[in-house]
């Protein structure tokens, strides 16, 4: 069983609130597939729709604390040692596709670092939580990184970078040396849940660039609790800063981190 303390009690039913209307929308996005307009603007109102349901809940619960959200931005608070940091939709081109894999992601910085992390998938009804010293636990279960030791053996999760950013080309290279080897490679489009996966031992690794401090901040608590190291791209402890992250059990986080700075410099 897992033993929350009471500022996860308070994260999980802000994020159980927000997933209601989450859930309800998702449901009329295939409906709205169809219409002219598309569901582009009603998924806009949903995700906006849940982040305000974070916010005043959390804020409620915790007076003070600053945030920062995927929507809203920076809040600061009069306590600035605690700050969230909130994706209420993760996996928003799933969502608009009416592909049932997104998350809303909640992430609690104390003093610079992640100490506590929630992820929750509403369509599987799978909740991730985290606190920093506690463990990770999926919906009561605890939670380890798979304990494969060759990369070989390895299903390894990732993100392509998107329309309009930077980053395409080193990434074909990465994805070419990764391939090469490792047992497979998979691309789910929400990085909160790929962290997730990490942790639960489904993905054996992970990496990105260019991600947003919301993708991953509760990840990285998830990841270090079920017994994963998390670094960016150039090994450093500084994924929300770089963007890039790096997920394993240590053998296989050292493993892909030289697979993937070979590939970079093999160009
Ligand atoms: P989002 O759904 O909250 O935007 C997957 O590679 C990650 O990239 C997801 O966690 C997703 O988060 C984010 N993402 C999706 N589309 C994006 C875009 N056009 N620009 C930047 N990030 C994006
Ligand atoms: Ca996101």
């Amino acid at each position: 069983m897992s033993r929350h303390t009471p500022v996860m009690t308070v994260m999980v039913a802000a994020v159980r609130k927000a997933a209601r209307g989450l859930q309800r929308d998702f449901g009329e996005v295939e409906n709205l597939q169809v219409s002219l307009k598309g569901p582009g603007d009603f998924v806009s109102a949903a995700d906006k729709k849940a982040e305000k349901i974070l916010f005043d809940e959390l804020a409620k619960a915790r007076p003070g604390y600053g945030f920062l959200m995927e929507e809203g931005g920076k809040v600061e608070g009069a306590d600035k040692s605690h700050r969230w940091i909130i994706d209420p939709l993760d996996g928003t081109t799933n969502f608009l596709h009416g592909i049932p894999h997104f998350a809303i992601s909640v992430g609690l910085e104390r003093d610079g670092q992640m100490v506590a992390g929630v992820i929750y998938n509403p369509i599987t009804d799978e909740m991730y939580i985290a606190e920093k010293g506690q463990g990770a636990f999926l919906n009561d279960r605890r939670l380890r990184v798979a304990v494969r030791r060759e990369l070989t053996q390895c299903v390894v999760g990732c993100g392509t970078p998107h329309i309009g950013r930077p980053g395409h080309e080193k990434y074909i290279s990465e994805l070419r040396g990764v391939m090469l080897n490792v047992s497979g490679v998979r691309r789910m489009g929400a990085a909160s849940l790929d962290l997730a996966y990490v942790a639960a031992g489904r993905f054996d690794a992970y990496w990105e660039a260019n991600l947003q401090p919301w993708d991953m901040a509760a990840g990285i608590v998830l990841v270090r609790e079920a017994g994963g190291t998390v670094s960016d791209i150039d090994g450093r402890d500084d994924m929300l800063a770089s963007g890039g992250v790096i997920v394993g059990n240590e053998m296989v986080h050292a493993q892909l981190s030289k697979v993937l700075k070979a590939a970079r410099q093999a160009g």
